[in-house]
């Protein structure tokens, strides 16, 4: 791994990009590691932040000179797969977010499950600002999280915005001056819960598909297969703390 770091704990693993360029930009080969690193670990709970100066900056521009239209429809495509891949890890991924989450840095973060972020923190997507238009999935995602008219008034002006108005806006989750920190704290509460459970959860408000009512429906009946199930009825009754297991 030529850029990115990884530190696993029992239950969890943290991602740290960290390139040459101090704003982290992402180019592929960072994009596959981070791919490689959660494909191989798919029973983690994720971290991911930055080194450096900042989360990410977006797309490596300086590659931007050279690329065929060809090739940038390439790392688009190969970009919002791996959005997509992280939109669906089995267990929660969380962006901690510093100093800058710009265009594709702000994309990733928007494929995680939860964003925290400092208040002085810039993100945004400022690509209609390069000419060009965000490629990892973006558009979509603030279309979700901000409705139609306002992800148009944010994407089509490059808008930046502090993490203090990302959380107003509902774009961020929390706020802290140590957002490692505090994802570490929530990935703690995450990997006492019973991770089937917690996988239903994820894709039930992730996935976005008509379906989601049947499936919700027969997610709530599968789950009661488990033993986590049985062990989170007994001890509440019990007055117990339960103690999941994953089967
Ligand atoms: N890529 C490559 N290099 C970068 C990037 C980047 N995204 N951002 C900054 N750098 C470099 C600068 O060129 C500079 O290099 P050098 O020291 O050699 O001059 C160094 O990092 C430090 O940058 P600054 O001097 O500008 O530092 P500041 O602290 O003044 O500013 C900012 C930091 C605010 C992050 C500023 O550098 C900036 O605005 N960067 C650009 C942010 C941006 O526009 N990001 C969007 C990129 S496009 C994108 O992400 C598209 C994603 C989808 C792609 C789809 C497929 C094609």
């Amino acid at each position: 791994m030529n850029n990115i770091e990884i530190e696993k704990k029992e239950k969890i693993m943290n991602i740290w990009i960290k390139r040459e360029i101090p704003v982290n930009p992402l180019n592929m080969e960072t994009l596959e590691e981070i791919y490689e690193a959660i494909r191989s670990n798919p029973e983690k709970i994720i971290i991911i932040a930055g080194r450096n100066k900042a989360f990410s900056a977006g797309a490596d521009i300086k590659g931007f000179l050279e690329m065929k239209p060809s090739d940038a429809f390439h790392f688009s495509t190969r970009g919002n797969e791996i959005m997509h891949f992280i939109a669906q890890h089995p267990m929660p991924v969380i962006a901690a977010i510093h100093g800058y989450a710009l265009g594709g840095g702000f994309e990733l973060a928007l494929a995680c499950d939860l964003r925290i972020s400092t208040e002085d923190a810039v993100l945004g997507l400022p690509e209609v600002t390069l000419g060009i238009l965000p490629g990892f999935g973006g558009t979509q995602r603030m279309k979700e999280l901000l409705g139609e008219s306002m992800s148009f008034d944010f994407i089509s002006r490059g808008k930046r915005i502090k993490g203090s108005e990302a959380k107003e806006l509902g774009l961020v989750n929390y706020l802290s001056s140590n957002p490692v920190e505090l994802a570490s704290q929530i990935a703690g509460e995450y990997s006492v819960l019973p991770p089937i459970a917690l996988n239903y959860i994820k894709k039930l408000t992730r996935k976005r598909n008509d379906r989601l009512f049947e499936e919700e429906a027969e997610l709530f009946g599968k789950i009661f297969e488990t033993a986590d199930q049985k062990e989170g009825a007994k001890a509440f009754l019990e007055k117990k703390k339960p103690q999941f297991t994953g089967r």
